[in-house]
């Protein structure tokens, strides 16, 4: 068969743009203050987010790469023929095509992005890569209901394929509710393949989220870069740092913009006062044990068919069906 076009289905049903500020203002009204995590992912943000994942304490995804390296061709046999394998993001190249690699005759991927540039990216190599595999790339954001582009023959099975942790980046509720979404797109018969971060020792969580290099901390205050581009705000970049320490007791990161000083900030047409160590929310990474997740996932209806873990039993992939329905 021949390399596929590059066909990407736009069903991005966003609000307009304009309700940013609306969006930093109420957050910035909360107490505490809080921002939400997505405003990280500008193109900057991507690419230093790419380099958090080559920083020697950021343990997640070579532990996703090595456990991927060992059970991908399980995880296959498990997944079945004819699958319809829909990827919740797209930055996941290296993970998603080595499950491509031994998935046998999948019916599609369906890779699901909300940043037009790297969902075209990735379409492209896999299209390249995999030229027997139908791309039907969806432009999208996949928090919300989504409409799955018609396959180009009936699959066995619609799998999603959600890897990274990006999870833990949700709370449980949410995280509950995004789940019960993918159990309705993945209908009777499918599954979920998602990837978690274990629970483990606080310092080796920590320096994760706080690499020597100082990656992170970049990737943090990036925020407040974007938001002075897109919205014009005046943060001072000097008076704020970075801060994430793990919570044991609930078990997830806690990420912070700090305030180093007594500041006013323009936001629209409010000025926002800061405190000096005055701490804004900007990201939860949650770290769950094997019955957290099942437990969480009991919440949306679902249950652990299979799980594998890497070698070092840092990460977990995890196989989610039905409640009381046959595993796969
Ligand atoms: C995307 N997500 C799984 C990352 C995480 O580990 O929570 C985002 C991240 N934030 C700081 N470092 C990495």
């Amino acid at each position: 068969m021949s390399v596929q076009a590059c066909e990407i289905r736009d069903d991005d049903r966003r609000p307009p743009v304009d309700d940013l500020v609306g969006i930093v203002q109420r957050g910035l009204r909360a107490k505490p203050k809080r921002l939400p995590s997505w405003l990280f992912y500008d193109e900057r943000g991507s690419q230093l987010f790419e380099d958090i994942c080559e920083q020697p304490e950021y343990y997640l995804t070579r532990s996703e790469i090595a456990l991927m390296d060992v059970h991908s061709g399980e995880i296959a046999d498990v997944l079945g023929a004819d699958v319809r394998l829909v990827e919740y993001g797209s930055g996941n190249a290296i993970k998603t095509r080595m499950l491509l690699e031994h998935l046998h005759a999948p019916v599609s991927y369906v890779p699901v992005e909300i940043s037009p540039e790297p969902l075209r990216n990735s379409t492209q190599a896999l299209n390249t890569r995999f030229p027997n595999v139908p791309v039907q790339a969806l432009h999208a954001d996949f928090t919300r209901p989504l409409r799955l582009p018609i396959p180009p023959r009936a699959p066995r099975r619609t799998v999603i394929y959600f890897p990274g942790s990006t999870i833990g980046n949700f709370e449980a509720r949410e995280a509950a509710e995004l789940l019960r979404k993918m159990r309705g797109e993945m209908g009777d018969n499918g599954g979920i393949l998602i990837g978690a971060d274990l629970k483990k020792d606080t310092a080796t969580i920590e320096a994760a989220y706080n690499d020597k290099a100082g990656v992170t901390a970049e990737f943090t205050l990036n925020m407040l870069v974007r938001l002075n581009r897109e919205i014009g705000s005046d943060f001072d970049l000097s008076g704020f740092r970075h801060r994430a320490h793990y919570n044991a007791m609930i078990g997830r990161i806690e990420t912070f913009i700090v305030s180093t000083r007594d500041q006013k900030v323009r936001v629209g047409k409010q000025q926002v006062s800061f405190a000096a160590e005055e701490a804004m929310q900007v990201e939860y990474s949650c770290k769950y044990s094997p019955e957290d997740f099942a437990a969480l996932a009991g919440k949306a209806g679902l249950s652990i068919a299979h799980e594998w873990t890497d070698p070092q039993g840092m990460f977990a992939v995890y196989y989610l069906v039905r409640a009381g329905a046959k595993s796969a």
